[in-house]
């Protein structure tokens, strides 16, 4: 197992950190895991979904070897500016978003477009768990494992063409769910859009979550579906994606929108290009507090140079931040 406790991590994150292993073990500890409650495993719709792992190796879904944020933190500590501004804001308010129905288009420079339902979406493909870092721009980092698929899986079932050079993916825009749209203090131009060039999509640590810690994405987090792109600042990790679009321009995307000079497209990870209001060159890893802020170094790209540090060869990282 490259998971491994180190001694001075407070008890409350090794009894959580070993209940999960013990739920893993019992899960089968999977790297390939399928959806239990589809609806022909007959199971009571109202029961909360849980992944349930077939045969496979334990840790081929492991991107890091540190110590897991408990599950408590990643959902109750979020940014969905969709349900509020403040960090527990999504937690509280996210359950007003129905997921049942959903649909998700897959459009613009592709051979056969088409739509994804719920139940597509889920167990249409093979799942994997993946621990991966996510950075905030905001300056910190939670270590998640996260339920999915690689984005290249699903965009490869449309067959993009050769003009398909960006994909700009849209989150759900609905005011009667999301009460954060209804907000006229906000700035943001709904809905929130994101956007990748197709080799940043294609690459293999681009990951679409369903679930998280075993279990089907809590509303806060994305659900249905989320972008999680472990290399870039989490703004990236666009979520409950109701569109992807493949273009053949650079797309527009809420952030940069927003603040151009503080945000922008590529948005990967560095701590030498600070934000032009505070440093990058260190992150509060949650849980976090005043007295113990656990402050650790950030790293380029996330720590995932060496996957892909290539996709920017000969880009000034200063410029294209
Ligand atoms: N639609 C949408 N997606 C979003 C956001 C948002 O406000 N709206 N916030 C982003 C930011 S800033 C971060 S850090 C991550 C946080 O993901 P988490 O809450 O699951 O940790 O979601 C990203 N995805
Ligand atoms: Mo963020």
């Amino acid at each position: 197992m490259l998971i491994k406790p180190s001694v001075d991590i407070p008890s409350s994150e090794i009894t959580n950190h070993s209940a999960w292993l013990n739920r893993r073990q019992f899960l089968g500890a999977s790297a390939v895991m399928m959806l239990a409650n589809s609806s022909a495993s007959g199971l009571d719709a109202g029961q909360p979904l849980k992944f349930r792992g077939a045969a496979g190796s334990a840790v081929a879904g492991a991107y890091t070897d540190e110590i897991l944020t408990p599950f408590a933190d990643v959902k109750r500590y979020n940014n969905f500016y969709e349900f509020g501004t403040g960090k527990g804001d999504p937690a509280r308010y996210a359950g007003e978003m129905s997921i049942d129905p959903w649909s998700l288009r897959v459009e613009g420079e592709v051979a056969k477009p088409g739509v994804l339902h719920l139940e597509d979406i889920q167990a249409g493909f093979d799942l994997e768990e993946r621990i991966y870092r996510l950075r905030c721009v905001e300056a910190w980092s939670m270590v998640v494992p996260w339920i999915g698929y690689p984005l290249a899986n699903l965009l490869q079932r449309f067959q993009p063409n050769s003009r398909a050079r960006y994909v700009q993916f849209q989150t759900l825009h609905d005011h009667r769910q999301m009460r954060g749209q209804r907000s006229f203090t906000s700035s943001i131009d709904w809905p929130y859009v994101e956007g990748l060039r197709i080799d940043e999509a294609m690459h293999p640590l681009t990951l679409l979550a369903v679930g998280v810690y075993g279990e089907v994405l809590p509303h806060q987090n994305g659900a249905p579906i989320r972008l999680v792109v472990p290399w870039k600042y989490g703004f990236k990790s666009i979520k409950s994606i109701v569109s992807i679009r493949l273009t053949g321009k650079r797309p527009k995307t809420t952030w940069e929108s927003l603040a151009p000079q503080e945000y922008g497209f590529y948005a990967n990870v560095n701590p030498g290009v600070d934000h032009p209001r505070w440093s990058q060159k260190t992150e509060r890893r949650l849980p976090s507090s005043f007295f113990e802020p656990n402050r650790i170094p950030t790293q380029l790209f996330n720590g995932y140079g060496e996957q892909v540090a290539h996709l920017y060869q000969g880009m000034d990282l200063r410029r294209y931040y």
